[in-house]
């Protein structure tokens, strides 16, 4: 076998686990890295240069949920890793596959403020190592890829020493396992299921993700149409169901009374690949009460009864689940019941009927205020969406109006996770990697677009076109809303008296010249009248644009 250098051995491990995009901001103790990337039988990887962490982060976050694939990111030891937490932290809570490295100093100076950079990530991977020896890289480098890229799927992190790149090694790649995800539910379960189901007078669906991430989106369309059920999802940056579809009652809200009056209301409960429930604020007592029957299908087996009282727990893929549960009440649900379902499929069309007229009449009354409502800017947005456009949002308090005003497909939205704001600078440039050929919007609040404003050099240098529509508020607005919710329904006071205490942007940001100083195209926009035209005309362009618009911040 030929020997050869730790950096070699690691390029080919990459080249193996078929890395072609690299993201990172490098640094001394990742001179290695740099050094074999210049070389030229090393130009099939695509290095792009992030100027700031967290763009990075979000660039492998938006990539890596976007393809499916695992995604790499290299940071320079703790002060740049320091600075990647943060959107780490939503690539977690998420499950993102991404690998990140970052280099540490050699293992030979341990006591020259070496620090150990596992510590500073152990929170927030699904799993974590140091990499000190270069007999150790093959499996390990192995390993971080196969725990990020099997459900459930997460980032992991290597430190590794910088010694490792300069020895020298005979060893080989270990090459990745082919793991089938699609895993079978227990067919007992399956029986156990499909007879509540067809007992029951009202069933509900809770969605998450892990629809999405399993693409199992029609076959839960296949199956709340045959069970009749209500369909709400929780805590989902995806769509995991088409927004239009009659039986789509939206978000389960995020408040536990509220959310817990809507649960009372059903005999069963069945939450799909979802977190269930993860309202902000403790507010006592829990979700499910006696009379509920719940039932709970999970690729992820802890996120089944993490909080909530749950009867049956089937651990499966998503996907393979509920075509089991599709043939099983297929083959055992009589004339009778059928009549039943879909009568009660009437009631739910007509609830998701009223939610549409809802949102419609708010749009309508907030429709010429000045300065324009957000509702007003979707709603322009709306007539020039085609089914080609990926959207990324990142639109933090506007988002009620967004999906008040346009309906969307399972993988045509990405959405912020919530932890870390600043994700969608970054993910929207790595959507657009990920499909060069679409136009890919993202939709930002100005309090998340200057976190990371960084990524307009990243746009310009490594010349990724995308649009931004910037949602320039003037405030942290979403923190006034959550004040109210505080004031009113935690600290339950009567008559509260709203002091929004460092929440507004005096002076505001100008996006549009941030973008023309790094020879982008930002154009501000306070008539909505130009809405259309400026989105129409920055589609297809092969330049980034930044469409910085003024929108009502009041609460
Ligand atoms: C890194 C980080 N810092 C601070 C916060 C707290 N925080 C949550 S939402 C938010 C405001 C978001 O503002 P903006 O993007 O302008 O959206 P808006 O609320 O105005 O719609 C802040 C500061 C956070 N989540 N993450
Ligand atoms: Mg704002």
């Amino acid at each position: 076998m030929k020997s050869r250098t730790g950096i070699e051995l690691f390029l080919s491990a990459l080249k193996e686990y078929n890395i072609d995009h690299i993201f990172g901001n490098p640094g001394t103790s990742e001179s290695a890295i740099t050094n074999s990337l210049a070389l030229p039988e090393h130009k099939d990887f695509k290095y792009f240069l992030a100027v700031q962490e967290g763009v990075a982060m979000g660039m492998a976050d938006g990539w890596a949920r976007s393809t499916g694939k695992t995604a790499f990111v290299n940071l320079h030891i703790d002060s740049g890793l320091a600075n990647g937490i943060s959107l780490l932290i939503n690539a977690f809570y998420g499950g993102a596959p991404i690998v990140l490295t970052a280099g540490n100093k050699d293992i030979r100076k341990f006591n020259s403020y070496r620090s150990n950079l596992v510590n500073m990530v152990k929170e927030f991977t699904k799993w974590s190592a140091e990499v000190t020896h270069i007999e150790q890289l093959p499996e390990m480098t192995m390993r971080a890829f196969k725990e990020a890229s099997t459900p459930p799927t997460a980032p992991t992190f290597l430190s590794i020493s910088a010694n490792v790149f300069d020895e020298i090694t005979d060893l080989d790649v270990i090459k990745l396992p082919q793991i089938s995800n699609n895993f079978s539910p227990d067919s007992n379960s399956i029986k156990i299921l499909s007879d509540k189901i067809i007992e029951s007078d009202n069933p509900m669906i809770i969605l998450g993700d892990r629809i999405s991430h399993s693409n199992s989106s029609n076959k839960a369309v296949e199956f709340a149409e045959l069970t009749g059920s209500k369909v709400y999802v929780s805590s989902t940056s995806e769509i995991n169901f088409p927004t239009d579809h009659k039986q789509y009652l939206g978000s389960l809200p995020n408040l536990l009374p509220k959310a817990k009056e809507i649960i009372d209301k059903h005999d069963l409960v069945i939450s799909i690949g979802s977190n269930v429930f993860d309202g902000f604020f403790y507010i006592k007592g829990q979700l499910f009460g006696n009379k509920t029957y719940h039932a709970h299908i999970d690729s992820s087996a802890s996120a089944i009864s993490r909080n909530e009282q749950t009867n049956l727990g089937i651990l499966s893929n998503p996907n393979t689940a509920l075509k089991s549960l599709i043939i099983n009440i297929n083959n055992n649900i009589d004339g009778e019941t059928r009549e039943k379902i879909s009568l009660r499929k009437n009631d739910i069309y007509k609830e998701s009927e009223k939610i549409s007229s809802a949102n419609k009449q708010t749009t309508q009354d907030k429709f010429n205020d000045d300065p324009m409502s957000a509702y007003r800017l979707f709603s322009e947005l709306s007539e020039v969406l085609s089914e080609d456009v990926i959207i990324i949002d990142d639109s933090v308090s506007s988002r009620p109006a967004l999906m008040a005003t346009n309906n969307f497909k399972p993988k045509k939205l990405f959405g912020e996770r919530g932890g870390a704001i600043g994700w969608g600078m970054g993910a929207t440039m790595g959507v657009k990697l990920a499909n060069p050929d679409k136009n890919v919007i993202g939709i930002i609040g100005d309090g998340s677009a200057m976190m990371t404003m960084q990524a307009l050099w990243t746009a310009a240098n490594s010349k990724i076109p995308v649009i931004y529509i910037i949602c320039n508020n003037k405030s942290y607005r979403v923190l006034k809303t959550n004040m109210q919710i505080y004031k009113e329904e935690i600290l339950n006071e009567d008559n509260p008296d709203y002091k929004y205490f460092a929440m507004d942007f005096n002076p505001s940001f100008n996006f549009a010249e941030l973008a023309n100083t790094f020879g982008l195209n930002g154009i501000k926009i306070s008539d909505p009248k130009l809405i259309k035209k400026h989105v129409t005309e920055s589609l297809n362009s092969d330049i980034t644009t930044v469409l910085d618009i003024d929108i009502d911040g009041s609460v």
